[in-house]
């Protein structure tokens, strides 16, 4: 049996990639902070009590700024494959807390690295980088590839180039199995409701039940090329399974703006929206609404508004992805459209603003986190 340890297990990747190895087999070992409340959701339905069961899954209390620990655990563990997906991996917070993100992001590559070399793992243990098409940030090149340029745009970013070459050097420098996956941005239900797909879906179906009224958001001219997580933690697991380990990017080819995305998952809840105005005076109207998914709205209901404080100091513009080496030498292929994606999301964001409102209607206190 395989083992494998993920760190960001907790994440949306991590989650969907420890199912994904569990169904191949796997042993899988999880890292988790430790948070004041629990911050396993993504995984519980995955998760048996060790008191009354034995399956393959068990998680580890940990870091990546915690040299110790990564050793320690990496000893007990004697992994087979290494999933490095834990970062902190919010583009506009690294702006706010740089030094933070560069400690978790940069030198928690090396540390794990090390670890492995430190235990004598490097010829046991296979290493899978989350790299990023964030690291192509000011484009060089359309559409980007494994050779194109990198010209970082944040301290994510940053931090994130670091550990691209620092995987790079492991390999050639200690014959590791190490290689980096540069992927372009990738969402589900999962994603963390403060990126912007994940924001726009949720805070068009909180406003389509009355639970929110408007939707705040920065830069909606960003063009991005945006896939389905499940189809990018699958090819993550058949890097690791080559002869020789190499880099590849991970797209779909197709790109959208957040104007866009914003278009089609209100056009999921039945709503067509009109966008009027420009810069921060635009404005989205709702033109129509159809069938019954948008009780609370009415033609006329502005529903989207710009608010600078969402516009980064140094913003990425435009992405989008040419992965033909992963089609061509892994037979890759993303089956899940940007469109499906959506109306996946819209739907489980639906279904909880559903049960709140009915929660709301019977007394009950909601409260709506925005950002
Ligand atoms: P998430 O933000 O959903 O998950 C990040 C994970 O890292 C969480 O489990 C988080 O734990 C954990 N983490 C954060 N800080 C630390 C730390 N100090 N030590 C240990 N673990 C930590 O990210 P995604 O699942 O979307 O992304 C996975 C990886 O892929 C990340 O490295 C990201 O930068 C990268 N990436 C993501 C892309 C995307 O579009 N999703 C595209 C390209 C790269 P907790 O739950 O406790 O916060
Ligand atoms: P990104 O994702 O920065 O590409 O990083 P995010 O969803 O945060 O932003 C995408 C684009 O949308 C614009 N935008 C907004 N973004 C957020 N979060 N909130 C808003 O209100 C808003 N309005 C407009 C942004 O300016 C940006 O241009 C993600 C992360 O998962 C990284 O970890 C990963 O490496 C990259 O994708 C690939």
């Amino acid at each position: 049996m395989k083992r494998a340890l993920i760190t960001g297990v907790t994440g949306q990747d991590g989650s969907y990639l420890a199912e994904f190895l569990l169904d191949k087999g796997y042993e899988v070992h999880g890292i988790k902070r430790r948070a004041s409340q629990f911050n396993t959701q993504r995984v519980d339905h995955i998760f048996e009590d060790p008191h009354t069961s034995n399956n393959n899954f068990s998680l580890h209390y940990g870091d990546l700024s915690d040299t110790s620990n990564l050793i320690r655990i990496l000893q007990e563990v004697q992994p087979d494959e290494v999933y490095n997906l834990g970062a902190q991996s919010h583009v506009a917070v690294s702006f706010e807390s740089p030094e933070y993100t560069a400690d978790v992001d940069a030198m928690g590559t090396l540390r794990l690295l090390e670890a492995i070399r430190i235990l004598g793992l490097e010829k046991k243990t296979r290493f899978y980088q989350a790299s990023t098409s964030e690291l192509y940030g000011l484009v060089q090149e359309v559409p980007q590839k494994e050779t194109t340029p990198f010209y970082p745009r944040s301290p994510y970013a940053v931090a994130k180039l670091y550990s691209y070459w620092i995987t790079v050097n492991y390999r050639e420098s200690y014959g590791m199995y190490a290689c980096n996956g540069i992927l372009f941005n990738h969402e589900s239900p999962r994603r963390g409701e403060t990126f912007v797909t994940r924001k726009i879906t949720r805070g068009l179906a909180n406003i389509s039940q009355g639970l929110e009224s408007c939707l705040y958001m920065g830069n909606m001219d960003a063009l991005r090329d945006w896939g389905h997580a499940k189809d990018y933690v699958r090819m993550q697991w058949m890097m690791l399974q080559q002869e020789r380990a190499e880099d590849f990017v991970i797209a779909t080819g197709r790109q959208i703006s957040v104007r866009e995305f914003i278009k089609m998952s209100a056009g999921e809840l039945g709503i067509k929206l009109k966008f009027q105005g420009t810069g921060v005076d635009e404005i989205a109207i709702v033109d129509s609404v159809q069938g019954d998914k948008a009780p609370a709205l009415s033609e006329g209901d502005i529903i989207v508004r710009v608010d600078p404080r969402y516009f980064r100091p140094a913003e990425v513009e435009t992405l989008l992805g040419d992965a033909t080496k992963a089609k061509l030498k892994l037979g890759w292929e993303p089956e899940i459209s940007v469109d499906e994606m959506c109306a996946e999301m819209v739907e489980e964001d639906l279904k909880v603003a559903k049960r709140h409102a009915l929660l709301k209607e019977h007394g009950h206190e909601i409260p709506v986190s925005v950002e």
